[in-house]
Protein backbone atom coordinates (compact mmCIF):
# COMPACT_ATOMS: atom_id res chain seq x y z
CA UNK A 1 0.00 0.00 0.00
CA UNK A 2 1.30 3.43 -0.62
CA UNK A 3 2.55 5.16 2.79
CA UNK A 4 -0.80 7.07 2.98
CA UNK A 5 -2.70 3.80 2.79
CA UNK A 6 0.06 2.19 5.24
CA UNK A 7 -1.60 0.80 8.48
CA UNK A 8 -0.68 3.69 10.85
CA UNK A 9 2.60 2.14 12.86
CA UNK A 10 2.03 1.09 16.21
CA UNK A 11 2.99 3.64 19.13
CA UNK A 12 5.54 2.93 21.71
CA UNK A 13 5.58 3.96 25.17
CA UNK A 14 8.58 6.21 23.74
CA UNK A 15 6.24 7.73 21.36
CA UNK A 16 3.31 8.04 23.26
CA UNK A 17 5.14 9.58 26.41
CA UNK A 18 6.30 12.07 23.90
CA UNK A 19 3.28 13.04 22.43
CA UNK A 20 1.83 13.74 25.74
CA UNK A 21 5.17 15.84 26.29
CA UNK A 22 4.61 18.02 23.05
CA UNK A 23 0.23 18.16 24.71
CA UNK A 24 1.90 20.24 27.34
CA UNK A 25 0.83 16.98 29.74
CA UNK A 26 4.01 15.91 30.84
CA UNK A 27 7.65 16.88 30.79
CA UNK A 28 10.63 15.83 30.09
CA UNK A 29 12.13 14.82 33.60
CA UNK A 30 8.99 12.95 34.46
CA UNK A 31 8.58 11.38 30.87
CA UNK A 32 11.83 10.33 31.16
CA UNK A 33 10.98 8.62 34.93
CA UNK A 34 8.12 6.52 33.62
CA UNK A 35 10.25 5.19 31.14
CA UNK A 36 13.15 4.40 33.40
CA UNK A 37 10.39 2.62 35.31
CA UNK A 38 8.85 0.48 31.93
CA UNK A 39 12.71 -0.58 31.52
CA UNK A 40 13.11 -2.06 34.99
CA UNK A 41 9.48 -3.75 34.86
CA UNK A 42 10.63 -5.34 31.16
CA UNK A 43 14.07 -6.68 33.47
CA UNK A 44 11.38 -8.02 36.21
CA UNK A 45 9.41 -9.87 33.07
CA UNK A 46 12.80 -11.73 32.06
CA UNK A 47 13.21 -12.79 35.62
CA UNK A 48 9.48 -13.78 36.57
CA UNK A 49 9.72 -15.30 33.28
CA UNK A 50 12.21 -17.33 33.75
CA UNK A 51 10.50 -19.55 36.09
CA UNK A 52 11.98 -22.38 38.20
CA UNK A 53 14.99 -22.40 35.24
CA UNK A 54 16.01 -18.89 36.77
CA UNK A 55 17.10 -20.45 40.10
CA UNK A 56 15.23 -17.45 41.90
CA UNK A 57 11.72 -19.05 43.26
CA UNK A 58 11.34 -19.78 46.74
CA UNK A 59 11.87 -17.82 49.63
CA UNK A 60 14.50 -15.44 50.18
CA UNK A 61 17.10 -15.90 52.97
CA UNK A 62 19.99 -18.00 53.93
CA UNK A 63 20.81 -20.98 54.80
CA UNK A 64 17.33 -21.90 55.61
CA UNK A 65 16.26 -18.30 57.96
CA UNK A 66 13.39 -16.69 56.32
CA UNK A 67 14.01 -12.91 55.51
CA UNK A 68 10.88 -11.08 56.60
CA UNK A 69 9.86 -7.46 55.32
CA UNK A 70 8.75 -4.60 57.04
CA UNK A 71 5.40 -5.63 56.78
CA UNK A 72 6.23 -9.01 58.27
CA UNK A 73 5.92 -11.12 55.18
CA UNK A 74 8.43 -13.62 54.26
CA UNK A 75 10.16 -12.19 51.25
CA UNK A 76 10.28 -14.50 47.77
CA UNK A 77 13.66 -14.24 46.04
CA UNK A 78 11.83 -12.62 43.29
CA UNK A 79 10.49 -9.85 45.64
CA UNK A 80 14.21 -9.10 46.90
CA UNK A 81 15.62 -9.07 42.62
CA UNK A 82 12.84 -7.56 41.52
CA UNK A 83 13.47 -3.95 44.30
CA UNK A 84 17.17 -4.63 43.04
CA UNK A 85 16.18 -4.00 39.76
CA UNK A 86 14.22 -1.20 40.50
CA UNK A 87 16.72 0.79 42.97
CA UNK A 88 19.25 0.16 40.50
CA UNK A 89 17.58 1.04 37.63
CA UNK A 90 16.53 4.72 39.42
CA UNK A 91 20.09 5.46 41.45
CA UNK A 92 21.32 7.50 38.36
CA UNK A 93 18.60 8.27 35.84
CA UNK A 94 18.18 11.46 37.68
CA UNK A 95 15.06 12.08 37.84
CA UNK A 96 14.58 11.57 41.55
CA UNK A 97 14.85 12.78 44.70
CA UNK A 98 13.88 10.02 46.60
CA UNK A 99 12.67 6.65 46.57
CA UNK A 100 10.38 4.20 48.79
CA UNK A 101 9.33 0.55 48.30
CA UNK A 102 7.25 -2.09 50.28
CA UNK A 103 10.46 -4.14 50.31
CA UNK A 104 12.30 -1.05 52.30
CA UNK A 105 11.70 -0.10 56.21
CA UNK A 106 12.50 3.35 55.23
CA UNK A 107 12.50 5.64 51.99
CA UNK A 108 15.85 6.21 50.37
CA UNK A 109 17.16 9.58 49.55
CA UNK A 110 18.80 9.83 45.65
CA UNK A 111 21.21 11.84 47.40
CA UNK A 112 22.54 8.48 49.64
CA UNK A 113 22.34 6.17 46.86
CA UNK A 114 25.55 8.08 45.07
CA UNK A 115 27.71 10.82 44.65
CA UNK A 116 26.59 13.99 44.11
CA UNK A 117 27.99 13.72 40.54
CA UNK A 118 24.36 12.80 39.16
CA UNK A 119 21.69 15.45 39.16
CA UNK A 120 19.01 14.54 41.71
CA UNK A 121 15.62 15.20 39.88
CA UNK A 122 12.15 16.17 41.81
CA UNK A 123 10.05 13.27 42.09
CA UNK A 124 9.53 10.88 45.01
CA UNK A 125 8.88 7.53 43.22
CA UNK A 126 7.18 4.91 46.08
CA UNK A 127 6.43 1.27 44.31
CA UNK A 128 5.63 -2.14 45.03
CA UNK A 129 7.89 -4.26 43.39
CA UNK A 130 5.96 -7.48 43.03
CA UNK A 131 2.85 -7.42 44.54
CA UNK A 132 1.23 -10.81 44.85
CA UNK A 133 4.38 -12.75 45.12
CA UNK A 134 3.00 -15.37 46.94
CA UNK A 135 1.78 -16.71 43.65
CA UNK A 136 5.28 -16.64 41.99
CA UNK A 137 6.02 -20.32 43.18
CA UNK A 138 2.34 -21.47 41.61
CA UNK A 139 2.63 -19.15 38.00
CA UNK A 140 -0.20 -17.38 38.55
CA UNK A 141 0.10 -13.50 37.28
CA UNK A 142 2.07 -11.17 39.58
CA UNK A 143 3.09 -7.16 39.14
CA UNK A 144 4.61 -4.27 39.94
CA UNK A 145 2.86 -1.39 40.97
CA UNK A 146 4.34 2.17 41.46
CA UNK A 147 3.29 5.52 42.11
CA UNK A 148 5.18 9.24 41.72
CA UNK A 149 4.68 11.86 43.58
CA UNK A 150 6.33 15.56 43.78
CA UNK A 151 9.50 16.41 46.35
CA UNK A 152 8.16 19.27 48.28
CA UNK A 153 10.10 22.54 47.45
CA UNK A 154 13.67 22.88 48.71
CA UNK A 155 13.66 19.68 50.12
CA UNK A 156 17.25 18.32 48.03
CA UNK A 157 17.07 15.14 51.12
CA UNK A 158 13.34 13.77 51.81
CA UNK A 159 12.42 11.76 54.41
CA UNK A 160 9.56 9.47 55.07
CA UNK A 161 7.28 12.50 55.94
CA UNK A 162 8.09 13.86 52.77
CA UNK A 163 6.34 10.74 50.83
CA UNK A 164 3.06 11.48 52.94
CA UNK A 165 0.96 12.97 50.53
CA UNK A 166 -2.49 11.98 49.66
CA UNK A 167 -3.25 9.89 46.62
CA UNK A 168 -4.43 13.49 44.74
CA UNK A 169 -0.81 14.53 44.63
CA UNK A 170 0.07 11.80 42.61
CA UNK A 171 1.57 12.68 39.30
CA UNK A 172 1.42 9.43 37.69
CA UNK A 173 0.70 5.41 38.65
CA UNK A 174 0.77 2.25 37.07
CA UNK A 175 1.09 -1.19 37.40
CA UNK A 176 3.43 -3.73 35.01
CA UNK A 177 1.16 -7.08 34.94
CA UNK A 178 2.97 -10.16 34.41
CA UNK A 179 0.50 -12.34 33.09
CA UNK A 180 0.20 -14.51 29.51
CA UNK A 181 1.33 -11.33 27.97
CA UNK A 182 3.33 -8.58 30.18
CA UNK A 183 1.42 -5.10 30.01
CA UNK A 184 1.93 -2.17 31.31
CA UNK A 185 -1.00 0.12 32.37
CA UNK A 186 -0.29 3.59 32.80
CA UNK A 187 -1.91 7.39 33.91
CA UNK A 188 -0.53 10.92 34.04
CA UNK A 189 -4.10 12.26 34.82
CA UNK A 190 -5.03 12.14 31.50
CA UNK A 191 -6.96 8.66 31.21
CA UNK A 192 -5.89 5.26 31.91
CA UNK A 193 -3.77 3.63 28.71
CA UNK A 194 -2.46 -0.01 28.28
CA UNK A 195 0.51 -0.87 26.83
CA UNK A 196 1.94 -4.43 25.83
CA UNK A 197 5.18 -5.83 25.52
CA UNK A 198 6.45 -7.07 22.03
CA UNK A 199 9.25 -8.90 23.36
CA UNK A 200 10.97 -9.19 19.58
CA UNK A 201 11.55 -5.36 19.48
CA UNK A 202 11.61 -5.08 23.34
CA UNK A 203 9.11 -1.91 23.67
CA UNK A 204 5.89 -1.71 25.00
CA UNK A 205 3.18 -0.93 22.45
CA UNK A 206 -0.33 1.14 23.52
CA UNK A 207 -2.91 -1.38 22.61
CA UNK A 208 -5.78 0.25 24.81
CA UNK A 209 -6.15 4.05 24.56
CA UNK A 210 -8.22 5.66 27.22
CA UNK A 211 -9.42 2.36 29.09
CA UNK A 212 -13.06 2.79 30.65
CA UNK A 213 -14.62 0.68 33.00
CA UNK A 214 -18.03 0.00 32.39
CA UNK A 215 -20.23 1.88 35.10
CA UNK A 216 -22.46 -1.07 36.45
CA UNK A 217 -20.98 -4.93 36.42
CA UNK A 218 -22.32 -8.33 37.79
CA UNK A 219 -18.78 -9.45 39.02
CA UNK A 220 -17.32 -9.21 42.32
CA UNK A 221 -13.60 -9.66 43.69
CA UNK A 222 -13.39 -10.62 47.87
CA UNK A 223 -11.79 -12.93 49.22
CA UNK A 224 -14.89 -14.69 51.06
CA UNK A 225 -12.72 -16.84 53.43
CA UNK A 226 -12.81 -13.68 55.44
CA UNK A 227 -16.45 -13.35 55.67
CA UNK A 228 -17.41 -14.58 59.14
CA UNK A 229 -14.33 -11.67 60.25
CA UNK A 230 -16.23 -8.99 58.19
CA UNK A 231 -17.76 -5.40 59.75
CA UNK A 232 -21.39 -5.97 59.81
CA UNK A 233 -21.93 -3.44 56.52
CA UNK A 234 -20.06 -5.60 54.48
CA UNK A 235 -21.44 -8.69 55.85
CA UNK A 236 -24.95 -6.98 54.68
CA UNK A 237 -23.20 -5.70 50.99
CA UNK A 238 -21.76 -9.33 50.27
CA UNK A 239 -24.76 -10.90 51.85
CA UNK A 240 -26.91 -9.08 49.18
CA UNK A 241 -25.17 -9.72 46.38
CA UNK A 242 -25.26 -13.85 47.19
CA UNK A 243 -29.01 -13.35 47.26
CA UNK A 244 -28.76 -12.67 43.32
CA UNK A 245 -31.47 -11.60 41.00
CA UNK A 246 -34.06 -12.61 44.28
CA UNK A 247 -32.57 -10.48 46.57
CA UNK A 248 -33.02 -6.54 46.54
CA UNK A 249 -29.57 -6.57 43.95
CA UNK A 250 -32.40 -7.93 41.77
CA UNK A 251 -29.35 -9.19 39.55
CA UNK A 252 -27.13 -12.83 40.24
CA UNK A 253 -23.33 -12.12 40.13
CA UNK A 254 -20.60 -13.78 39.78
CA UNK A 255 -17.50 -13.96 42.00
CA UNK A 256 -13.52 -14.10 40.85
CA UNK A 257 -10.23 -13.22 42.95
CA UNK A 258 -6.92 -14.45 42.09
CA UNK A 259 -5.38 -13.06 45.39
CA UNK A 260 -2.99 -10.82 43.30
CA UNK A 261 -4.24 -7.33 43.01
CA UNK A 262 -2.87 -6.34 39.72
CA UNK A 263 -4.58 -9.06 37.92
CA UNK A 264 -7.64 -8.50 39.73
CA UNK A 265 -7.64 -4.83 39.26
CA UNK A 266 -6.80 -5.46 34.98
CA UNK A 267 -9.20 -7.56 35.10
CA UNK A 268 -11.64 -4.85 36.24
CA UNK A 269 -9.55 -1.54 34.50
CA UNK A 270 -10.79 -4.05 31.21
CA UNK A 271 -14.19 -5.93 31.85
CA UNK A 272 -15.45 -4.24 35.32
CA UNK A 273 -16.15 -5.41 38.37
CA UNK A 274 -15.61 -4.25 41.82
CA UNK A 275 -12.76 -5.11 43.85
CA UNK A 276 -12.59 -5.56 47.88
CA UNK A 277 -10.45 -6.40 50.71
CA UNK A 278 -12.42 -4.27 53.46
CA UNK A 279 -11.95 -4.39 57.34
CA UNK A 280 -11.77 -7.64 58.83
CA UNK A 281 -11.16 -8.00 62.66
CA UNK A 282 -8.00 -10.03 61.65
CA UNK A 283 -6.73 -6.77 60.09
CA UNK A 284 -8.44 -4.33 61.66
CA UNK A 285 -6.07 -3.35 63.95
CA UNK A 286 -3.28 -2.49 61.20
CA UNK A 287 -6.03 -0.30 59.38
CA UNK A 288 -6.59 -3.27 56.58
CA UNK A 289 -4.71 -5.62 55.05
CA UNK A 290 -3.10 -3.65 51.41
CA UNK A 291 -1.29 -0.80 51.42
CA UNK A 292 -2.39 3.08 51.00
CA UNK A 293 1.04 4.31 49.43
CA UNK A 294 1.75 2.06 46.54
CA UNK A 295 -1.51 -0.12 46.18
CA UNK A 296 -4.58 1.63 47.18
CA UNK A 297 -3.40 5.17 46.08
CA UNK A 298 -1.66 4.01 42.45
CA UNK A 299 -5.07 1.86 42.16
CA UNK A 300 -6.96 4.23 42.78
CA UNK A 301 -5.53 6.92 40.17
CA UNK A 302 -5.75 4.70 37.74
CA UNK A 303 -9.39 3.40 38.57
CA UNK A 304 -11.13 6.75 38.34
CA UNK A 305 -8.95 8.25 35.33
CA UNK A 306 -10.33 5.16 33.58
CA UNK A 307 -14.45 6.24 35.22
CA UNK A 308 -14.49 4.15 38.08
CA UNK A 309 -14.16 4.63 41.85
CA UNK A 310 -11.70 3.59 44.63
CA UNK A 311 -12.90 3.99 48.41
CA UNK A 312 -12.21 3.24 51.72
CA UNK A 313 -15.99 1.92 52.31
CA UNK A 314 -15.94 5.66 53.87
CA UNK A 315 -14.00 8.30 51.94
CA UNK A 316 -12.42 8.86 48.44
CA UNK A 317 -9.48 6.92 48.69
CA UNK A 318 -7.56 9.75 46.87
CA UNK A 319 -8.27 12.20 50.06
CA UNK A 320 -6.94 10.03 52.31
CA UNK A 321 -4.12 11.92 54.18
CA UNK A 322 -1.45 9.07 54.64
CA UNK A 323 -0.19 8.91 58.73
CA UNK A 324 2.79 6.07 57.51
CA UNK A 325 4.83 5.25 54.79
CA UNK A 326 3.41 1.53 54.97
CA UNK A 327 -0.30 2.18 56.10
CA UNK A 328 -3.07 -0.04 55.62
CA UNK A 329 -6.74 0.42 54.37
CA UNK A 330 -9.60 -1.07 53.39
CA UNK A 331 -10.32 -1.20 49.49
CA UNK A 332 -12.89 -0.92 47.27
CA UNK A 333 -12.38 0.03 43.91
CA UNK A 334 -14.02 -0.44 40.18
CA UNK A 335 -17.56 0.10 38.54
CA UNK A 336 -18.48 3.29 40.25
CA UNK A 337 -22.22 2.00 40.73
CA UNK A 338 -21.52 -0.90 42.45
CA UNK A 339 -18.49 0.83 44.82
CA UNK A 340 -21.49 3.44 45.57
CA UNK A 341 -23.42 0.73 46.57
CA UNK A 342 -20.86 -0.09 48.93
CA UNK A 343 -20.15 2.75 50.70
CA UNK A 344 -23.89 3.10 51.25
CA UNK A 345 -24.43 -0.07 53.06
CA UNK A 346 -21.16 1.33 55.20
CA UNK A 347 -22.66 4.40 55.41
CA UNK A 348 -26.01 3.40 56.13
CA UNK A 349 -24.71 1.02 59.11
CA UNK A 350 -22.70 3.74 60.30
CA UNK A 351 -25.73 5.90 60.37
CA UNK A 352 -27.59 3.25 62.56
CA UNK A 353 -24.75 3.86 64.92
P1 LIG B 1 -5.35 -12.83 50.53
C1 LIG B 1 -1.00 -10.18 47.71
O1 LIG B 1 -0.33 -10.70 48.85
C2 LIG B 1 -1.90 -9.04 48.18
O2 LIG B 1 -1.13 -8.04 48.76
C3 LIG B 1 -2.70 -8.51 47.01
O3 LIG B 1 -1.99 -8.59 45.81
C4 LIG B 1 -3.93 -9.41 46.99
O4 LIG B 1 -5.07 -8.75 46.48
C5 LIG B 1 -4.13 -9.75 48.47
O5 LIG B 1 -2.86 -9.56 49.12
C6 LIG B 1 -4.56 -11.20 48.64
O6 LIG B 1 -4.83 -11.39 50.03
O7 LIG B 1 -5.68 -12.58 52.00
O8 LIG B 1 -6.57 -13.17 49.71
O9 LIG B 1 -4.21 -13.78 50.31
Amino acid sequence: PSPQQASPSPISLTRHLLEEQRAGRINADLRLLIEVVARACKSISIAVGKGALGGVLGDAGSDGAASINVQGEAQKKLDVLSNEILLEANAWGGHLAGLASEEMDHSVPIADMHSDAYPRGNYLLLFDPLDGSSNIDVNISVGTIFSVLRCPEGVTTPGDAHFLQPGTDQVAAGYCTYGPSTMLVLTIGHGTHAFTLDREIGSFVLTQRGMTIPEETKEFAVNMSNQRFWEAPMQAYVGDLLKGREGPRGKDFNMRWVASMVADVHRILTRGGIFSYPLDSKCAAKGGKLRLMYEANPMAFLVEQAGGAASTGRQRMLEMQPTGLHQRVPVFLGSKAEVEAAVRYHREHDLQG
